[in-house]
């Protein structure tokens, strides 16, 4: 490869900020209600690259402070905690957020999300550095097995009757 070449393929891949290695599938964000102060934002991060990477951060004007969240349970109560390390999306495999588990926050939301909005989001990887993308808000997506579907826990109280048994600490649920 000449100079020439190898400049003109640097100065391609520097226009494709998203480092072709993480692409983002099947993105949404919702709200609990149309009056609520924050909301969240699912979505698969694919790394077919050959290292693994983190999610670091992501950026949104949408809200006063975006988070990177996962839920923890504390007895009955699903808690919902930041996780300052971020998320690790190993090489060659796809890392979830979804309801129940890893998010992405907004809190303090600047405006209202409807069905149907788009909310741009700056998501930060350790390697593949900024990447942005425009996720749609879904509020009529249901995960498979609901609500709660996305929890991958241990329930050894068998006492799960209903949605009710569960409660999120931040009075909103998504
Ligand atoms: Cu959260």
């Amino acid at each position: 490869m000449t100079r020439f070449a190898f400049v003109a393929a640097a100065a391609a891949l520097f226009a494709l900020p998203a480092a072709a290695d993480i692409t983002i599938n099947d993105a949404y964000a919702r709200v609990a209600s149309p009056m609520a102060q924050s909301g969240a934002a699912f979505m698969g991060i694919q790394n077919s690259g050959a290292e693994d990477d983190r999610l670091v951060a992501a950026r949104s004007d949408v809200a006063q402070r975006v988070e990177l969240h996962t839920h923890i349970a504390d007895g009955d109560v699903m808690r919902m905690v930041e996780v300052e390390e971020g998320f690790e999306v190993p090489a060659g495999d796809t890392h979830m957020l979804e309801r129940g588990g890893h998010h992405v926050m907004f809190m303090g939301l600047n405006r209202k999300l409807a069905h149907g909005d788009e909310v741009a989001v700056t998501l930060v990887f350790e390697n593949a550095g900024e990447m942005d993308v425009v996720i749609p808000v879904d509020l009529e997506r249901n995960d498979v097995t609901g609500e709660m579907g996305g929890m991958k826990m241990e329930h050894d109280h068998g006492n799960m009757g209903g949605d009710g048994d569960m409660k999120m600490d931040h009075g909103h649920k998504h």
